[in-house]
């Protein structure tokens, strides 16, 4: 039952403290006369993560190569969004780089570049391990179904060391408690 609650518990938060959602220059949004690197350095940005960009209709958004960002150029487009409220799904490690491509604005610090980073959360694998095989579901659907596998085998032999063990194990405390 403990167990079972832990689980429940895990399940509950793991998808809180996994992928979250991240404003670019937070209450100032994409525009010009901001420092998003400064910005950018007081973020963690993992895989997962959703960058939202909110701007107005003077601004864009462009997905571009590390040279393009350096230079402030376009010769490198990899997307474009003007729609005002930009979700950009950061889906793998390492740098991505985005600028404004409306005139002069990248040189005006409208640019950003993140370092993506794996995620440090626990992983499903930890949250949800794969339910133990029942030995019981082959001879449920054939009755005439051949012994089980040395694999079921070797887990009966298991089980009586285990219950050996506990037998060991709970002697004395039966002793005490009798
Ligand atoms: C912007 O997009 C995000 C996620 O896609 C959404 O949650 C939010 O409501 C949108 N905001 C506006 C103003 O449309
Ligand atoms: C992440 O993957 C989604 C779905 O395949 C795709 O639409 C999106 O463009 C990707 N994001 C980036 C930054 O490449
Ligand atoms: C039951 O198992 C036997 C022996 O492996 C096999 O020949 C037979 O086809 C199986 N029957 C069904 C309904 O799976
Ligand atoms: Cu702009």
């Amino acid at each position: 039952m403990a167990m079972a609650t832990a689980l429940l518990i895990l399940l509950f938060v793991a998808p809180a403290v996994h992928a979250k959602d991240i404003t670019v220059g937070g209450n100032s949004g994409w525009d010009t006369g901001f420092n998003y690197v400064n910005w950018a350095a007081t973020q963690t940005f993992s895989v997962g993560d959703r960058l939202v960009f909110t701007y107005g209709g003077s601004h864009s958004v462009d997905l571009v190569s590390k040279s393009d960002y350096d230079t402030c150029a376009t010769s490198n487009v990899m997307a474009s969004y003007s729609d005002g409220n930009t979700t950009i799904t950061l889906n793998s490690t390492g740098s991505i780089y985005f600028l404004c491509p409306k005139s002069g604005h990248c040189g005006q610090g409208m640019k950003l570049a993140i370092l993506v980073t794996a995620s440090n959360t626990p992983s499903t694998t930890t949250s949800s391990p794969p339910p133990p095989k029942s030995p019981t579901t082959n001879t449920a659907t054939n009755t005439t179904s051949p012994p089980p596998p040395s694999g079921a085998t070797g887990s009966f032999y298991n089980l009586n060391i285990l219950v050996v063990l506990a037998s060991i194990v709970l002697a004395p405390a039966l002793v005490v408690m009798g």
